[in-house]
């Protein structure tokens, strides 16, 4: 018979070989959203604007600080209506160094998109490169706030201002984050959230348009249903975009949580820069500036002089069971539907190439336990 110190010992063991992903949701305790199923259970109300949708809408407004939101099943079709409720066309100024759905988007609603080199400090789209881009069939810029480090909002809006543009912002990574003058979701003429698993905010699956006034969230919600305004009118080519009130329920549970896992996040980010500022090689993204940081990823950039190459660490970290990604290696110019494009040739994309090159996110979510993230740390610092 194995004794309580052998037990002991071999769960300790299992915990310490269990797989670190480089994110893992946050999932309230169970017992916590039963009377949210129940309500279902008992209206019978599953989806299609029900109650739960209703509440999440408000409660998103309240918690974000901005003025109209509406929900979406998730963060693409979001982009997707995004662009038709403003009704863009011809040619999107964006960034490669993003995940592939914000250029699908494009694609999704026959644009081209053009793609502009990054910033080397943020690796968000530098404003620098936008003019040059610019041609008489651009009609908006798509940036993205990657990592939910805010774009150059100001340099971005001039810009747009002088050409006549109109500014969508992928604020997929950007829950939360505020600069001086409040949430950054406030800036372009749309913002769109993700709420995917992986997210700082999940509904499972989920996102949301953030709009300044509520003729064009009436919009957005007509194109979410169909284009329904009515029982008996369509005025548009509508999606099925909603929510459903499973998961604006869990979405209403999850904001209970938020501020702690936020706040978890925040040690998280803080040991690592502790950690990892003295090794040889190895660059910290920093933030851009913003009031209120996400950290919604921990992203390193890992230099020629480390002591080895960034797949190698990659490969060496995967080996002992830890699962970081790099987020966002092939740029998205360069997967097969894009890579013929003019603008997607490497000589116009030097920053974002160099830094799909070297990036590699490592593990942050609030239930990483330290002796986990030591793991990952100890391994960096020998490797
Ligand atoms: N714009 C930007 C800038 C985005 O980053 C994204 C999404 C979008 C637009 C589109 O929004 P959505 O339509 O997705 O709402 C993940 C996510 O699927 C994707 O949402 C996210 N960006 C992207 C950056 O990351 P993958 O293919 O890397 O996910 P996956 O399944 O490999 O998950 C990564 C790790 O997370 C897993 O190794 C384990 C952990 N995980 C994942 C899931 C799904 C869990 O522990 N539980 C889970 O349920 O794309």
């Amino acid at each position: 018979m194995k004794s309580l110190a052998d037990i002991k010992l071999a769960s300790a063991n299992k915990s310490m070989n269990k797989p670190i992903y480089v994110t893992q949701p946050y999932l309230p305790p169970l017992a916590e959203f039963i009377p949210y199923l129940e309500k279902i259970w008992d209206n019978k109300i599953l989806t299609n604007g029900g109650p739960f949708h209703q509440q999440l809408e408000q409660a998103l407004c309240d918690y974000l600080g901005v003025k109209h939101l509406a929900l979406f099943t998730n963060g693409t079709i979001a982009l997707v209506t995004a662009l038709q409720a403003l009704r863009i066309s011809g040619e999107v100024i964006t960034t490669p160094y993003s995940f592939v759905a914000t250029a699908h988007s494009l694609l999704w609603n026959g644009i081209k998109p053009v793609f502009v080199d990054v910033d080397p400090n943020t690796l968000n789209l530098d404003p620098a490169r936008i003019e040059v881009a610019i041609t008489p069939h651009t009609t908006a810029i798509m940036p993205v706030h990657v990592y939910g480090h805010p774009c150059d909002v100001n340099a971005i809006q001039k810009i747009a201002d002088n050409y006549n543009l109109k500014v969508i912002y992928d604020a997929a990574h950007a829950f939360g984050v505020q600069d001086e003058g409040g949430s950054v979701l406030r800036h372009g003429d749309l913002s769109v959230l993700s709420f995917h698993a992986t997210k700082v905010f999940n509904t499972f699956e989920g996102g949301a348009i953030i709009c300044p006034d509520a003729k064009t969230k009436q919009r957005i919600d007509h194109l979410k249903n169909f284009g329904f305004v009515d029982e008996v009118t369509v005025v548009a080519p509508g999606i099925n975009g909603k929510m459903s009130e499973i998961n604006a329920a869990f979405g209403l549970l999850q904001l209970k949580h938020i501020d702690g896992a936020l706040a978890r996040r925040k040690e998280i980010d803080a040991t690592y820069r502790q950690q990892l500022v003295g090794v040889k090689g190895i660059r910290c993204l920093n933030d851009a500036g913003e009031k209120l940081v996400n950290h919604a990823y921990f992203p390193i950039l890992v230099q020629p002089d480390y002591t080895q190459s960034r797949d190698a660490l990659y490969q060496k970290l995967k080996d002992h069971g830890i699962y970081a990604r790099r987020y966002f290696y092939p740029l998205i110019s360069d997967f097969p539907m894009y890579r013929s494009m003019p603008s997607a040739q490497h000589a116009n994309l030097r920053v974002a190439n160099d830094a799909s090159s070297k990036v590699l996110c490592l593990p942050i979510y609030p239930a990483l336990r330290p002796h986990e993230q030591q793991r990952v740390i100890d391994i960096i610092q020998g490797a």
